[in-house]
């Protein structure tokens, strides 16, 4: 038995090891047998490394080691050797191997085949899938993204707060929930954390954050949707206008695409060139947006939200303008959920969305606090106050002026990335059709 599987990743291998003794351990990327020697190419979490076993050094090891399936895991111990001829530089001349397990043959689908792999098959074998260094970057590059976006909150005075996934009513006041059967009840998955993260606004925590998954049964099959999606939501109180959030959002969002910046490797590996963002983004208002369709010859009705069409209009005039990001501001009241503060005059609202090159990655908004208001505004959005009303016990006793967003993870690794389908940026996505693995 090799006493410790790994002491060195391939990639922690340099002079100072050559004629020494390392052990690697990972998968079988390939094997050539020449007959008299083969080479072994290791993968592990870094990269790959080469093997190279003599038949005349060790026979029993040699027949061992090429009788192997790709993509068996192994411990190999031996001599690290300088080669040049070898990419890494080095080459381990094994003195002992361990199989820790055999893979089954034939592979579902190839690691390294060039040949195309149905979107299907992959997903179907997601952790074969993940294997691959470029499918990894993508959730290197997210895990990079999202402590940056905590690190950022919790410098400007937010805590990370959890709110409950097993709901009674729905958030948004939608259609497009869950539901789940609760004991003698009825409940839903929550489609967001906005009448939670409210309520806590009534606690005096006053600024919290919460990076959770959240759950929408749209029917719809899209590149940009997915039915269990996670996202960075925020709340903050004692706000003047929604303008404080947006200075938060933006500032966010620049800290974020700064750390996927310092992801040098991943980067190339997907082969993307990250553009250079600035704060403040651009703004424009709803109805500034409707002029700029209008000019491009695109008619839509003054009050409705808008399409991927719409959207990718938009993005295209802000691109030609090298805007990344912008936020469209003051929405028709109608076009957004009851909690949202509306002006004085009551048709626009305290609103924003945040574009990135076409696809809306975030929403917000400063909300309404005062209790007749929001229950006004719960029964002109057709709702029942009847039914939030634990939701609205918390303006009753003591509310500040509050406000804040929620924000895609897999909409702005989506963009970031440059990737054409948001299934790309979870790593097991669930759409109408997949629900397993
Ligand atoms: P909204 O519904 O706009 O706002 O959602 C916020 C952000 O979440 C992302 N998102 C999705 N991503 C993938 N698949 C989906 N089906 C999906 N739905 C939403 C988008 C979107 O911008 N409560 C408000 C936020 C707030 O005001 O604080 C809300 O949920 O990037």
């Amino acid at each position: 038995m090799i006493e410790k599987y790994r002491t060195h990743y391939s990639k922690e291998i340099g002079k100072k090891e050559y004629n020494s003794i390392v052990s690697v351990a990972g998968w079988i990327e390939d094997i050539r047998n020449l007959g008299s020697i083969a080479f072994v190419i290791l993968r592990d979490k870094q990269g790959t490394l080469q093997v190279t076993c003599l038949k005349k050094d060790d026979k029993k090891l040699f027949e061992k080691l090429v009788s192997l399936p790709r993509e068996s895991v192994i411990s190999v111990k031996g001599i690290c050797k300088e080669n040049e001829k070898v990419r890494n530089g080095y080459e381990i001349l094994p003195k002992e191997v361990e199989i820790l397990s055999i893979s089954d043959k034939p592979l579902p689908m190839g690691v390294v085949d060039k040949t195309g792999i149905e979107f299907e098959t992959r997903f179907d074998n997601r952790f074969i899938d993940l294997r691959k260094i470029e499918i990894q970057a993508i959730f290197k590059i997210r895990d990079k993204v999202i402590d940056s976006a905590k690190d950022f909150l919790r410098k400007n005075d937010f805590i990370e707060v959890h709110t409950p996934k097993i709901i009674a009513s729905a958030s948004e006041g939608g259609t497009d929930l869950f539901k789940v059967k609760y004991f003698e009840k009825n409940a839903f998955l929550a489609q967001s954390p906005q009448l939670y993260k409210q309520m806590l606004m009534a606690t005096g925590l006053d600024r919290v954050f919460e990076i959770a998954w959240y759950f929408r049964a749209e029917k719809h099959n899209t590149t940009r949707h997915l039915n269990e999606s996670t996202a960075v939501d925020i709340e903050m109180a004692f706000i003047n206008s929604e303008e404080e959030v947006m200075k938060i959002l933006e500032n966010m969002t620049l800290e974020m695409w700064n750390a996927a910046k310092t992801c040098k490797e991943e980067l190339e590996i997907l082969d993307i060139d990250l553009e250079k963002i600035n704060v403040p983004f651009k703004r424009v208002t709803y109805d500034e947006v409707i002029e700029l369709l209008n000019e491009r010859d695109h008619k839509i009705e003054w009050g409705a939200d808008f399409g991927s069409k719409e959207e990718s209009i938009i993005g295209k005039i802000m691109e030609e303008e090298n805007e990344v990001f912008y936020f469209i501001t003051k929405y028709p009241l109608e076009a957004k959920p009851f909690y949202t503060m509306p002006y004085e005059d009551m048709k626009y609202s305290r609103s924003f969305d945040l574009g990135c090159k076409g696809l809306e990655i975030a929403s917000g908004s400063q909300r309404i606090h005062d209790k007749n208001l929001l229950i006004e505004r719960i029964e002109k959005c057709g709702l029942n106050p009847k039914d939030f009303e634990s939701y609205l016990k918390a303006f009753r006793y003591g509310m500040p002026p509050h406000g804040g967003f929620g924000f895609g993870i897999e909409r702005f690794l989506m963009q970031l990335l440059k990737l054409k389908n948001i299934r790309e940026c979870i790593l097991f996505p669930r759409d109408r059709t997949r629900l397993i693995p």
